[in-house]
């Protein structure tokens, strides 16, 4: 068995959630947030046997969008008056970011 932990961005999660429990998977979602942008993420964790992993991984690439977030920078500039001005910069987000792990047991008691 595998374990797919999952980051995705909030706006896909619902969708993701609607399609991949549909195919018969089971996840547990759990509130996160990015250490760069700082901003509410998306963990899931989805067990799934070894022979349907690729299709997760396809039904995550499918449904998850690559976005644009701005994240503003306040950057120095050099003129006769010193000054530091905010500037804004696009950093590209998603689509999900996965790792998959070795389960060494799964156990429901
Ligand atoms: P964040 O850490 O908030 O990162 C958001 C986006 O900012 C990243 O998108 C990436 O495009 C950019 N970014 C991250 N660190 C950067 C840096 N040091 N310099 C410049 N740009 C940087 P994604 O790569 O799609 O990652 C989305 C989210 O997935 C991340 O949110 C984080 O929560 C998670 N993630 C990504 N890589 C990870 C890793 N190696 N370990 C743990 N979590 C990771």
């Amino acid at each position: 068995m595998k374990m797919a932990v999952t980051i995705v961005q909030d706006k896909d999660v619902g969708k993701l959630l609607d399609r991949i429990t549909k195919a018969g998977y089971s996840a547990t979602k759990l509130a996160s947030s990015g250490g760069f942008l700082r901003s509410g993420n998306t963990t899931l964790l989805i067990g799934v046997e070894e022979e349907k992993l690729e299709a997760l991984l396809e039904l995550i690439k499918e449904t998850c969008k690559q976005r644009t977030e701005l994240l503003t920078q306040v950057q120095p500039i050099m003129g006769p008056v010193d000054a530091h001005v905010p500037v804004p910069i696009e950093v590209p987000v998603g689509g999900a970011t996965v790792f998959v792990l070795d389960v060494a047991q799964f156990l429901k008691v």
